[in-house]
């Protein structure tokens, strides 16, 4: 599955989160024993970064980034890149805390791994969906893949999902400052860049179940603030303006 001698990353970011980390990444060991795991933490008021720096205190796996205050998704996944550059990790997965990415589709995107350099979790691709989303949800999510894969012509069928492996040396060579993304939005726009720079892309199917536990972070603010940074770029990315 994972060949040997290669070193893997999985990296979380946290936002309260504390009643899905030590059973996630328990699971996640279970699959992937060989993985170590980043948790990357905004200072979670419901403690989540202690408890992160518990297990770690156990588990050599287990690494932690404290951050000071919520700075967003998107900067949280970045410092996680900058990790496993530093760290020189080979493959890095992405993946939320909250079970809605399924440790169990590790497997899948570690073998995509041996033909392309970045494997999406897709919900849009068959064998994957959506649990239990309101219709609302489910058009938002379809609308924005259709305006992103037309305006920044990305072929992937999902590509706001987080669930993804990167391969460390294709971050390398894309161009991540020009990233101005701070909070979802930041998905559409890595994988652009990441289209810029290269990459053969594939998808594996994923059931998307909601979260376990805890409250989702997701707000009016952040959903338009997203949708017009997504538009923006489009439109940049379009008319080749960047
Ligand atoms: N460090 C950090 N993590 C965040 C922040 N916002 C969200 N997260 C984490 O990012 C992941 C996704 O956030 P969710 O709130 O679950 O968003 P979602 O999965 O799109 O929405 P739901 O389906 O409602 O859960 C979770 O692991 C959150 O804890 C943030 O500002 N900082
Ligand atoms: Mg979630």
């Amino acid at each position: 599955m994972i060949p040997p001698g290669t070193r893997v990353l999985v990296s979380m970011a946290t936002y309260n989160e504390r009643d899905n980390l030590e059973l996630l990444i328990k699971e996640i060991h279970a699959v992937a024993p060989q993985a170590d795991v980043l948790v990357t933490d905004d200072n979670s008021p419901d403690g989540t970064g202690r408890l992160a720096d518990q297990l770690a205190s156990a588990d050599p796996r287990i690494h932690v980034i404290h951050r000071a205050g919520k700075l967003g998704l998107g900067t949280a996944i970045l410092a996680g890149m900058h990790f496993a550059m530093e760290q020189d990790y080979d493959w890095l997965i992405n993946m939320d805390a909250d079970f809605s990415h399924h440790p169990r589709y590790l497997p899948p995107l570690f073998a995509g791994m041996q033909r392309h350099d970045l494997v999406i979790g897709s919900r849009y691709v068959p064998g994957g969906g959506t649990l239990n989303w309101p219709l609302s949800r489910q058009l938002m999510s379809w609308g924005i893949n259709v305006l992103v894969r037309f305006l920044m012509r990305i072929r992937a069928r999902d590509t706001s999902g987080g669930y993804r492996c990167y391969s460390v040396a294709l971050l390398r060579r894309t161009d991540l400052k020009k990233l101005i993304s701070r909070g979802y939005s930041f998905q559409e726009e890595v994988l652009y860049r990441c289209r810029r720079a290269g990459c053969k892309i594939a998808e594996t199917p994923i059931l998307f179940e909601d979260r376990r536990a805890g409250d989702s972070k997701v707000n009016l603010k952040e959903v338009t603030r997203s949708l017009s940074t997504i538009l923006l770029l489009g439109l940049q990315a379009f008319f080749g303006l960047d």
